[in-house]
């Protein structure tokens, strides 16, 4: 009941960040060549925005050089990343998508 070799004098605590899966930032970086509006489709073809929003998205980015468009699990962020660059390389545009983890 008081063996002294229970107690080996200090005590760990972890810290369990909590079983919520980590996101990921999807950014859209601006660039000199692609057309405003193959922008504004690729926001609304593959992010679910309407018109009005990927147009203002677009702008943001045309204007500040990157915004977030979305915040997703690993997997959906990296299948959107894969999605957008392949439309823009078949389109022969330089935009680029990138993650980043939130
Ligand atoms: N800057 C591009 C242009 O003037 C438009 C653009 C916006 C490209 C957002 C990439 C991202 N044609």
């Amino acid at each position: 009941p008081n063996d002294p070799d229970d107690d080996v004098g200090f005590v760990t605590k972890t810290r369990t960040r909590s079983q919520r899966p980590p996101l990921y930032k999807v950014l859209i970086l601006n660039d000199d060549y692609t057309p405003m509006e193959f922008v504004v489709h690729v926001l609304e073809r593959f992010f679910g925005m309407t018109h009005a929003q990927s147009f203002e998205l677009m702008l943001t980015v045309h204007k500040k050089g990157v915004a977030v468009v979305g915040v997703f699990s690993f997997e959906v962020a990296e299948t959107k990343v894969g999605q957008v660059m392949d439309f823009a390389r078949r389109h022969q545009h330089p935009l680029q998508c990138t993650m980043e983890k939130e």
